[in-house]
């Protein structure tokens, strides 16, 4: 490979990448997905943006904005993606069960609320269970911190979520907006925000990367295929980071995240070994361990009603998508359509 690590690492470039690189590879260069097209993708090596075709038969739609791949320039070839470090998705597609690829490669993922009726925990812990899942570092950013005289309070019940999570209260359409972010967009990271419309998603983006998008809300869904704005893509910001936009992640059904919500709820996960069920649901069951931490006082009675709530809908939503699959699988047996029920 012909190309200094540097210039690879301000891409975003890790170990994590290197360690998947053989002998056979010399010949390839290294490209970062910068936006995916129908036919296309379009990608910046450490010499610059290029445009790269698959391989006949592989669909530009297995591939997210921030993947890195290997190519050959001079053919504008995608040879090869290499295993991701981290992937966001979109819950499985109520039709088909297909998740759709969100973002890859990831770092931290900014979880945008405002200090406002727009905050609410049980939210944030979906978000933190979407991050966790994807495998993302979550950051959660307070917006209109210039708007209220209780920051604090909303800092204190973030914060609660987990001692080592960045909480950041904030004025987005401050001056300061990205010395403030600078610790997460340094040189080759790569940050997306997600958060509810409203929330000053936009604001943020333009404060880091020195643009002027619209701050209007933009239509992430349409089925049509109308709306090309809505494109995802990846911005290099002045700081040497990297910031993905993410529309589509407006739709917060949780499926197939029970790792992520394991994660986000650690005070429970860790007790519920002990339980005497194995599959305890925590809700009354005899010798249930979490239970008798909540009897103690260990344990916010809320925050395990919030974890049975989610435990309970992503348990529906994934086996949902998984009834989807062996319908597919299936037809797919049969040749034919399975009779519809009446
Ligand atoms: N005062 C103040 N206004 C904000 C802040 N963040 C966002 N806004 C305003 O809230 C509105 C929505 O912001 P926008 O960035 O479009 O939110 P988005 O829907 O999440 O992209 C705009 O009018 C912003 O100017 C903030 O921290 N302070
Ligand atoms: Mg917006």
């Amino acid at each position: 490979m012909d190309v200094t690590p540097d210039a690879l690492a301000a891409l975003g470039w890790s170990t994590a990448e290197l360690d998947q690189i053989g002998p056979d590879d010399a010949v390839l260069t290294p490209a970062r997905i910068a936006s995916v097209h129908r036919r296309n993708v379009s990608a910046i090596t450490a010499d610059g943006p290029l445009r790269l075709v698959p391989d006949p038969g592989v669909s530009t739609g297995s591939f997210a904005v921030g993947d890195w791949v290997l190519c050959d320039v001079e053919a504008a070839l995608l040879v090869r993606r290499l295993d991701r470090r981290s992937l966001l998705q979109r819950g499985a597609e109520h039709r088909t069960g297909q998740r759709q690829l969100i973002a890859a490669n990831l770092d931290t993922l900014f979880i945008v609320t405002s200090c406002n009726a727009d905050f609410n925990v049980a939210r944030l812990e979906r978000y933190l269970a979407l991050a966790h899942d994807a495998d993302i570092t979550p950051a959660i950013l307070l917006t209109k911190a210039d708007q209220t005289d209780s920051a604090a309070d909303y800092i204190a019940q973030a914060q609660a979520l987990g001692a080592d999570l960045p909480v950041v209260a904030i004025n987005a359409k401050g001056d300061d907006v990205a010395q403030v972010l600078a610790p997460w967009c340094g040189p080759g990271q790569t940050v997306a925000l997600v958060g509810s419309s409203g929330v000053g998603k936009t604001t943020l983006a333009n404060a880091l990367t020195g643009r002027e998008d619209d701050t209007q809300d933009i239509r992430e869904d349409d089925a049509r295929g109308r709306h090309t704005t809505t494109k995802r893509s990846l911005h290099g910001l002045p700081t040497g980071g990297w910031l993905i936009d993410t529309p589509g992640m407006r739709g917060l059904a949780v499926a197939d995240v029970t790792a992520g919500i394991q994660a986000t709820f650690p005070e429970i996960t860790a007790l519920t070994d002990d339980c005497r069920f194995r599959d305890c649901l925590h809700d009354g069951e005899p010798g249930c361990a979490v239970q008798e931490a909540v009897d103690a006082g260990a344990i916010d009675p809320e925050r395990l009603k919030r974890y049975r709530k989610l435990r309970a809908e992503d348990a529906q939503s994934t086996e949902s998508t998984a009834a989807i699959h062996a319908r597919k699988r299936r037809t797919a047996k049969s040749g034919k359509p399975p009779a519809r029920r009446r």
